[in-house]
């Protein structure tokens, strides 16, 4: 069966600044939680690689600016980071980084490819961490003058904008599981920081539609559609709500229909978590809606009601709501851990047709983290990840079939161009169309999966 794509659909892949550019003496960026937490505890890091051992895009993004267009790339999305563009957080604007961005914003475009950028990808900057980062109302405040800073920068050339790289995971990350800094357990910082930054991108959408720059602003989110163990038990069902509340709808609905879930809320109320929210918050919420969503998608959330009433610590805990289930029989990426269930984009993307409004949308996300793919080099030194390809044609084929049926979604993005840093695990697991070698001076080279996907986008689609 042939599977074409809409005209003009957007082609490409996603990485983020504090994952690629990679630090340098000189370039006067300031510190972020991430260089910090490495030089405060490197043995976190898979490997003890940290953040200063990147791809070093800050160095060579012209040459790989030529390796996206010979992957197929008409659009490529990255971030600003705000700690290279405002060291400190807030005050003085660092002229290096205006000159960085400018100019990598100048070769995508003239390159056609279509530069979308993102404002906040997990990356805050140190100074404003002392002060609590988003637990601290001041970070809300700091985030929307770093967002205008860059609109009236770059907006005069950068046309689609997103405020987040998935808001949750810096919740769930920092304050309730430990992969982020700060690292601590507490529901009810953690209620904090999600509100903060649910503002703090309306805010940042209010000021861009005010400058009215003729672009596009958005938020990108990680929706993990939640299925119940066993449909016909409404305790499951219950459980698996509740879970589709915290991680999903918790900023899918503020995002998109401008209010909080009211289960959620109900929740934090029951608890006495919610959080502290400001005379007039809530209009600005309501009235400042994105344009368009970005949807990563790599895995779904299997869940069951709780089997016990065992607590896995002191406080509340979202798992008070729930158990995770291990569904016998999922297919699992065994290097992430991962399940890889395709037609969870499909339910996604159905999901946003039937209740939200049909919003224009595009897939910012989706891909595959391998271990050891050096296994999988040939004689020519490629990589032949073939499994790479699979997976894409697997997704894609349920994104063909949502458009098919009326979603409105407008590309497709793989995470990632090239292999890059990925937080606690570094390097572990690699993502990319294109090797890096590391011990090689960052060597590039495109892998079977790029060259495919060069072919495939080519033809807007492919043949299977
Ligand atoms: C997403 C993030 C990316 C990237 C990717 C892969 O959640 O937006 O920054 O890292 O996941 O995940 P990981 O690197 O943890 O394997």
């Amino acid at each position: 069966m042939k599977y074409t794509f809409p005209e003009n659909f957007w082609w490409g892949s996603a990485a983020s600044g504090p994952q690629t550019e990679g630090t340098y003496e000189g370039d006067q960026k300031g510190a972020n939680i991430w260089d910090h937490w490495y030089a405060e505890q490197p043995e976190a890091f898979f490997d003890q690689v940290g953040p200063n051992r990147t791809s070093a895009f800050y160095k060579n993004y012209k040459a790989d600016i030529q390796l996206m267009k010979q992957t197929g790339h008409n659009s490529f999305r990255t971030s600003i980071q705000w700690s290279r563009l405002i060291p400190n957080g807030t005050g003085e604007v660092n002229q290096k980084a205006v000159d960085f961005y400018n100019s990598v914003i100048d070769e995508l475009i003239a390159n056609d490819v279509e530069p979308f950028m993102n404002l906040y990808h997990f990356d805050m900057p140190m100074k404003m961490q002392e002060k609590g980062g988003w637990e601290n109302r001041e970070t809300v405040e700091a985030y929307v003058h770093f967002a205008k800073t860059c609109f009236e920068l770059f907006g005069d050339r950068v046309k689609k904008w997103f405020t987040h790289n998935e808001p949750i995971v810096p919740v769930e990350g920092g304050y309730l599981y430990q992969f982020h800094y700060p690292a601590i357990v507490d529901m009810k910082k953690a209620a904090q920081v999600g509100y903060h930054e649910a503002l703090a991108s309306a805010k940042a959408i209010k000021v861009y539609h005010e400058l009215n720059q003729g672009g596009e602003i958005g938020i990108i989110l990680n929706l993990t559609p939640s299925y119940p163990r066993d449909e016909n038990n409404p305790e499951d069902v219950k459980a698996a709500r509740i879970a589709d509340a915290i991680f999903n709808r918790s900023f899918l609905e503020p995002a998109v229909k401008g209010v909080f879930p009211t289960d959620l809320v109900d929740l934090l109320k029951e608890i006495d978590y919610l959080p502290v929210i400001e005379e007039g918050d809530l209009d600005i919420i309501k009235e400042n809606t994105v344009d368009l969503l970005g949807v990563n998608y790599y895995q779904p959330r299997r869940i069951k009601a709780k089997e016990s009433a065992e607590k896995l610590s002191d406080g509340p805990m979202p798992d008070d709501y729930f158990d995770n289930y291990e569904m016998p029989g999922r297919k699992m990426n065994p290097y992430r851990g991962w399940e890889i269930y395709e037609k969870g984009i499909y339910d996604i993307l159905t999901n946003l047709r039937e209740n939200y409004g049909n919003i224009r949308c595009f897939i910012s996300e989706n891909g595959m983290g391998v271990e050891g793919e050096e296994r999988y080099i040939n004689e020519d030194g490629r990589i032949d990840d073939d499994y790479r390809i699979e997976f894409v044609k697997d997704h894609l084929k349920y994104v063909h079939q949502a458009i098919q049926e009326g979603s409105n979604v407008q590309g497709y993005h793989m995470w990632t161009c090239m292999d890059n840093w990925s937080w606690l695990n570094a390097y572990k697991n690699r993502y990319g169309f294109i090797a890096v070698d590391l011990d090689n001076d960052c060597k590039r080279t495109i892998k079977k999966s790029g060259q495919w996907f060069k072919q495939m986008t080519d033809n807007n689609g492919f043949d299977d």
